[in-house]
């Protein structure tokens, strides 16, 4: 990761951690898994709520105001069950927590280490991930197990509350600062959007240049907040967004 990409990061991870009551399961990590492509993209209804416009300008409003707080020094008395509302040091893995319900939607934990946040990030179902993120996620069989929590078409295979969607990258190549994101529940194989995620913060906006997605779920890039602009289609993962999309993407659907 290159110093500006750090330094994004940070403002990223503070902004969230201090300012943003919502949004998915956000994890800082790398990893491999192969979804199908599936059709193109179609306008479709959603079952998860769409932050109003209040809350977006809120959430940017306190993004910009408490992006400066990065610098500030973590709490090394912080419990290990999570930071939230701390500032993490660089490199610190992080859980973005997605749900429907916009006052909850998008809340942020980070941790000492990628096996707590990935313990976060499933609810509980594996506590034992590798402590490095990076050789985590480029492993299969790490992929392998995050995806055998979820069944075939949305259901749980796992009695686990939350279920990693999908990592973004800020390089290409799954490398990079990364945000891994939870839901509550798997994508299934219909067209209708499970999760949204209408606003990426500062720190990956116009940024993300590969990722992964697991429990089913494929993902789809747009180029302006909440869904507006070019976009990358529905993809299950890629090493490279594009040169279209480089760079550019500033909200996220999953299906
Ligand atoms: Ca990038
Ligand atoms: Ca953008």
């Amino acid at each position: 990761m290159t110093d500006e990409d750090e330094k994004a990061f940070d403002e990223f991870v503070a902004a969230r951690s201090t300012a943003l009551p919502h949004t998915a399961v956000l994890v800082c990590g790398a990893s491999q898994h192969d979804a199908a492509n599936r059709s193109s993209e179609v306008d479709r209804p959603m079952r998860s709520l769409a932050l109003s416009t209040a809350v977006v300008s809120t959430m940017v409003a306190l993004s910009v105001a408490l992006a400066p707080a990065a610098g500030a020094a973590p709490s090394p008395s912080a419990s290990p069950a999570g930071r939230t509302g701390q500032t993490p040091p660089a490199g610190k893995p992080c859980v973005t927590h997605l749900t429907t319900d916009p006052s909850t939607n998008g809340r942020v934990s980070c941790y000492d280490t990628f096996t707590e946040a990935i313990a976060d990030a499933t609810g509980g179902r594996i506590t034992d991930a590798p402590r490095d993120g990076a050789s985590a996620v480029a492993d299969p069989a790490f992929g392998r197990r995050i995806n055998a929590l979820a069944q075939a078409n949305g259901r749980p295979a796992a009695q686990a509350s939350e279920f990693v969607i999908g990592i973004e990258y800020v390089h290409a190549n799954y490398d990079g600062g990364y945000l891994i994101f939870a839901a509550g529940a798997p994508c299934d194989d219909d067209n209708e959007v499970e999760w949204r995620l209408p606003y990426l913060d500062s720190g990956f906006n116009d940024k993300i240049s590969s990722f992964e997605s697991y429990s089913d779920c494929e993902a789809n890039h747009y180029e302006h907040f909440e869904y507006g602009g070019s976009s990358t289609g529905w993809r299950g993962h890629t090493s490279y967004i594009g040169s279209a999309m480089n760079d550019q993407t500033s909200s996220i659907e999953w299906r």
